[in-house]
């Protein structure tokens, strides 16, 4: 029989989220939060570094780590920065939850695989998307074909927009979480401060906006973030790397930049719990994506 002090004991662990861009991995950690903290876009390469979301119920602590999409094929700063941040969020995990979506395996999912190869703890195959999926009876034979190529622990298909069959996921992940004390306080969301959150909020109304006229080359800095009784007033800057692209954000008389504003003032309301007062202004800032320093001081460690 089991010691029922043992049951007792607290869990606790990292659970990393990786794949290749756009799965949903950010989708799903903010499913299973119930918060959004980690933004998300139709677009591949939307998150950038490492973000880690802390889910604590009865005496489980899991501290789910997102990652930004395992990329190939691009070569500037902020890509390898990207890639960096995958690999490191793979050092001293308890888990790995590999996303891939509907029954797609490409070469960047080989590549990451290969570096999951010898993990020495658990690693899930999470396909997402199954809302979405034509060809149902594929399914099964997809799992076959995946479990030939890896020993996955579990291999679980879900849907994180839709909260398909994540609540599972979730029992199946705190079943092999280690027997640990907490890491984090009960009620801490995240490691990331507001200012951060603040600035990725608006970079995901931008990234939504743009339609796919505008690369990946925005970033966006906070200049002033004041909260005075039921209002926070942020002040933010958008780089950009050309002026046409400046010219894009803005719009014709202003009228995407006031959009924008909109959009992520509504999210930074809700998150925020206060009234917001947002000013937003673009700027021109050749070569930041290529440029380490200027990276690190966005954030992007
Ligand atoms: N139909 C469907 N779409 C989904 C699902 N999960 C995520 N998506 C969509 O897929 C797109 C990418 O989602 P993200 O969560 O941003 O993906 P990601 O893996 O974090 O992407 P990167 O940060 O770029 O690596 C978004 O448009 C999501 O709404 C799902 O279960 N079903
Ligand atoms: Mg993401």
């Amino acid at each position: 029989m089991s010691d029922p002090r043992n049951e007792e004991a607290p869990r606790c662990g990292y659970v990393a989220i990786v794949g290749r861009p756009n799965v949903g991995k950010s989708t799903l950690l903010n499913h299973l939060l119930g918060i959004k903290l980690s933004i998300t876009s139709r677009k591949p390469q939307t998150t950038r570094s490492r973000l880690l979301g802390i889910k604590t119920v009865n005496n489980s602590q899991i501290v789910f780590v997102d990652t930004p999409g395992f990329h190939t094929g691009f070569k500037k700063a902020i890509n390898k920065q990207m890639n960096n941040a995958v690999a490191e969020a793979l050092q001293d995990v308890d888990l790995v939850v590999f996303m891939t979506d509907r029954l797609v395996l490409t070469e960047e999912d080989e590549l990451l695989l290969k570096k999951l190869s010898d993990p020495g703890v658990p690693v899930f195959l999470v396909i997402n998307k199954v809302d979405v999926l034509g060809e149902r009876d594929k399914l099964l034979p997809f799992i076959a074909m995946m479990s030939e190529r890896f020993r996955f622990s579990e291999v679980v298909p879900v849907s994180a927009l839709k909260n398909v069959n994540t609540d599972e996921l979730e029992q199946s992940i705190i079943k092999y979480l280690p027997e640990n004390p907490w890491l984090f306080p009960e009620d801490q969301l995240t490691d990331r401060n507001l200012r951060f959150l603040a600035a990725e909020f608006i970079r995901e109304k931008i990234t939504r906006q743009m339609g796919d006229e505008l690369p990946y080359e925005v970033a966006v800095e906070i200049e002033e973030f004041m909260t005075e009784g039921p209002l926070t007033t942020i002040s933010a800057l958008i780089l950009v790397e050309k002026n046409t692209q400046k010219q894009m954000i803005i719009g014709e008389k202003g009228s995407r930049l006031k959009l924008i504003g909109t959009e992520a003032r509504k999210d930074l309301e809700r998150l925020l719990d206060t009234r917001v007062m947002l000013n937003l202004w673009v700027k021109v800032k050749q070569g930041w994506s290529d440029d380490l320093r200027a990276l690190r001081s966005l954030g992007y460690e």
